[in-house]
């Protein structure tokens, strides 16, 4: 089919084809094969809302779940070609922050591999995330573009009208395609609106206009940011995504039979996170307009509806003032207005006001009040919601609470990342796995298996192989292939607590200069953007990059310590570096991080965690044992214990122990400060010494001593590659397979 393709397109052979000619002929052709996979249908239908899919790249994953990568790749490989060369031009979709974009996308994949009827619902981004660059030791934000003339979205004929206000645009639907592992294929539709203005965006920034919604609606996903037009925009981007989205479900539903009465029958949607909120007063109030009274509407919303929490820190729970919410859809508010007189009418308690005295509209508690189910996204994140930061909500409906531990794709991240560890898994056990994942627990055979365990670590070494490659040839950045590689990639975030890797680093480059050198050299690697507001977070950003210039260059240090920061760390580059790694650092202030995801990819592309009893390491400790694992710090109890008391003070921590002072005071020491932005130096000295609201200094030593120790049970090499073994063949557990299994057995019931 691809030959045809070719020939038709440009009169060629294959063989005498470029790379970006046959990029656009698989393009073409993996749409025209998933277009003939009959789509899913059924009575009723689940619709994800969410303001981010993190898709990544498309093209080789859908060729893994059309069942063609092989037969593809082989044909390439006939006619001269690589595919992974191929995909190297498909420019990559950002269009999601982190973590919970990308768990929207897995859940896409899971949900069609499952057969299950369900489309995901969002917003068409013509600009993704930010591409980061690094400039002067600090983060640099440029438009990142990602529509060519072909790609992978499919025009529709869909188009509604949606008011803010008087003001009406009209939106279009696009569609992707989102085949399933050898099943059917469902849609992420993504609304824009044709107006949308790039040429609007300053050059070699992210600057623009944000007062013109005409231009600039759909242009850009949000980094959370703090400015007031800002704020409105993504007010606006909200409303855009779920009227588009209630207009849809309606028109589906009524296209089914339904009488609307009975919608909970014909539709469920999953609210991922508080950003779609505003379908809820929407729909209720295009039922209304449908001849439904009022009551009765918000009857039937409140049991088509579904809300799905991702964190507990106040600063991120969307609190939005009334007036803003005034200016942008006045159609919403007389239904916010009710929403909100019946709770305070039926609870008589303001902490679960919708509206609360400050005249902010708290968009959980909509959720909470108006849906039939709150989840949490692992285990114990749901804990600390029901007794903690939801517990006046949990004690009014405990049966709405319940958790679904979050999942990844075993297809991108297994399957597609890491084919050679595939193929030693499939020669051990048969590949039964890739279907269910469980079946991985069978490698637990092997565990003293020398000969396997050997080719597990020698599929490691391969894979670093290709990793240093692949930095040498981008950022022109040599690592040494035999290092213990050891990585942080996540976004950029205090209580993710980078800065306390980073004062590792100065330990370990301090402790080799007073001579004790590492058996194996470390390559410590960082991959991290940070919202271009963050202040803080572009500091530590600052502080690793001085870093890296100071240790590699320095050549007392370097044969045994390198620092990379791995610049725009996104999908397709994740998918580099988490086969690579050894060691998996999930460091978060327990009770913050409330899963993680990448801890789950980590661990299945056989690196040993270390990390503390935070989101989903907790399930990973338990399921690995304590000897497959390296924790350290404080508990989540301790941590909200010092919070509720407000008695963690940094300055104790700082000032009472040289040896933290040391390594704090380091990075205002002349030869960081020669390399770097003194201002910024000091201002995040400041922060750690006087502040360290994330407790980074709490934990400091503990974690040095753990990080040692991994270090050290690493030169066991057979040793190793046992703990190695045991976290894949545990990982099947975070297959995203399971979890939607779940949503769909506790929430969703679709057939
Ligand atoms: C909110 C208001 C205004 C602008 C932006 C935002 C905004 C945008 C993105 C708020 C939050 C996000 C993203 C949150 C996120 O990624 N949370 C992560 O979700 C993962 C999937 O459940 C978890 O594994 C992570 O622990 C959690 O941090």
């Amino acid at each position: 089919m691809l030959r045809e393709i070719c020939k038709r397109r440009y009169g060629r052979e294959l063989r005498d084809c470029s790379n970006q000619e046959i990029y656009y002929a698989l393009l073409e052709m993996t749409k025209e094969l998933s277009k003939k996979r009959e789509s899913n249908e059924g009575k009723k239908k689940l619709y994800y809302i969410s303001a981010e899919f993190l898709i990544g790249k498309l093209l080789s994953n859908n060729l893994i779940n059309l069942g063609v990568f092989e037969e593809v790749k082989k044909v390439l490989e006939e006619n001269g070609k690589s595919l992974y060369e191929i995909e190297e031009l498909e420019p990559e979709p950002s269009l999601g922050n982190g973590g919970l974009g990308r768990l929207a996308a897995c859940f896409l994949d899971s949900i069609a591999a499952l057969g299950l009827n369900g489309d995901g619902v969002g917003l068409n981004y013509h600009l993704g995330l930010f591409k980061q660059e690094f400039e002067k030791n600090s983060q640099k934000e440029v438009s990142n573009p990602w529509i060519e003339n072909e790609n992978w979205l499919v025009k529709t004929d869909k188009t509604y009208d949606i008011y803010f206000g008087e003001r009406k645009v009209v939106s279009r639907m696009y569609d992707i395609d989102v085949p399933g592992y050898e099943n059917r294929t469902n849609k992420l539709h993504l609304f824009d609106i044709e107006s949308v203005d790039e040429s609007i965006v300053r050059p070699d920034s992210i600057d623009f206009d944000k007062k013109n919604i005409e231009k600039n609606l759909t242009l850009f996903l949000y980094p959370d940011d703090g400015d007031e037009d800002g704020r409105l925009l993504r007010i606006y981007q909200q409303y855009f995504m779920v009227s588009n989205a209630a207009q849809l479900i309606l028109d589906e539903a009524r296209a089914k039979g339904s009488n609307l009465h009975d919608l909970y029958d014909y539709a469920v949607i999953q609210i991922n996170d508080t950003h779609p909120t505003m379908v809820i007063p929407e729909l209720i109030r295009l039922l209304n307009k449908e001849g439904i009274l009022l009551d009765e509407a918000v009857e039937i919303v409140a049991k088509t509806c579904a809300y799905t929490n991702h964190t507990i820190l106040a600063e991120a729970l969307e609190k939005w003032p009334i007036y803003y919410l005034e200016r942008v859809v006045p159609q919403l508010l007389p239904i916010i207005r009710l929403l909100d007189k019946k709770v305070k009418d039926k609870y008589h308690d303001e902490a679960v006001d919708i509206i609360d005295k400050n005249n902010l509209v708290h968009m959980a508690h909509i959720d909470i009040h108006y849906g039939t189910s709150v989840n949490g996204v692992a285990y114990l994140h749901t804990e600390i919601l029901k007794n903690t930061e939801l517990n006046r909500f949990y004690q009014l409906y405990p049966n709405k609470f319940n958790n679904k531990t979050n999942g990844i794709t075993f297809r991108r991240w297994l399957l597609h990342c890491n084919e050679e560890l595939t193929s030693l898994i499939e020669s051990c056990i048969g590949d039964g796995f890739k279907k269910d994942a469980d079946k991985l627990e069978e490698l637990l055979k092997f565990q003293n298996d020398t000969e396997v365990l050997k080719k597990l670590l020698d599929v490691k070494k391969a894979k670093k192989h290709q990793l240093a490659e692949f930095l040498k040839e981008t950022q022109n950045i040599t690592i040494d292939e035999n290092a213990i590689l050891d990585v942080q990639v996540k976004r950029l975030h205090e209580y993710k607590r980078q800065q306390m890797n980073a004062l590792y680093v100065i330990y370990k480059y301090l402790d080799i200069k007073k001579g004790n050198k590492p058996t194996t050299p470390i390559t410590v690697l960082f991959g991290a953007k940070a919202a271009p507001a963050y202040t803080i977070a572009k500091d530590i950003i600052h502080l690793i990059l001085c870093l890296e210039e100071l240790i590699n260059n320095d050549p007392e240090v370097s044969p045994y310590l390198k620092v990379v920061m791995v610049e725009n760390y996104n999908v397709s580059k994740a998918a580099k570096i988490i086969p690579a790694c050894d060691i998996s650092e999930q460091i978060s202030l327990a009770s913050k991080e409330a899963s993680g995801t990448s801890n789950m990819k980590f661990m299945l592309n056989g690196a040993v965690t270390l990390g503390t009893m935070d989101g989903a390491n907790v399930e990973i400790a338990d399921l690995v044992g304590k000897e497959n694992i390296y924790t350290f710090g404080e508990s989540s109890e301790a941590v909200i214990e010092h919070y509720a008391k407000a008695d963690y003070d940094s300055t104790k921590y700082y000032a009472e122990d040289d040896e933290i002072k040391e390594l704090v005071d380091f990075m205002l020491k002349k030869e960081v400060l020669k390399l770097g932005d003194t201002r910024k130096l000091l201002d995040l000295h400041k922060e750690i010494a006087g502040k360290d609201w994330f407790m980074a200094l709490l934990d400091l030593k503990d974690y040095i001593r753990v990080k040692e120790i991994a270090l050290k049970e690493y030169e066991d090499r057979q040793a190793w590659a046992k703990k190695m073994l045991v976290n894949i063949a545990k990982a099947g557990f975070f297959s995203s397979d399971r979890t939607i299994a779940q949503y769909n057995e506790d929430i969703w019931h679709l057939a």
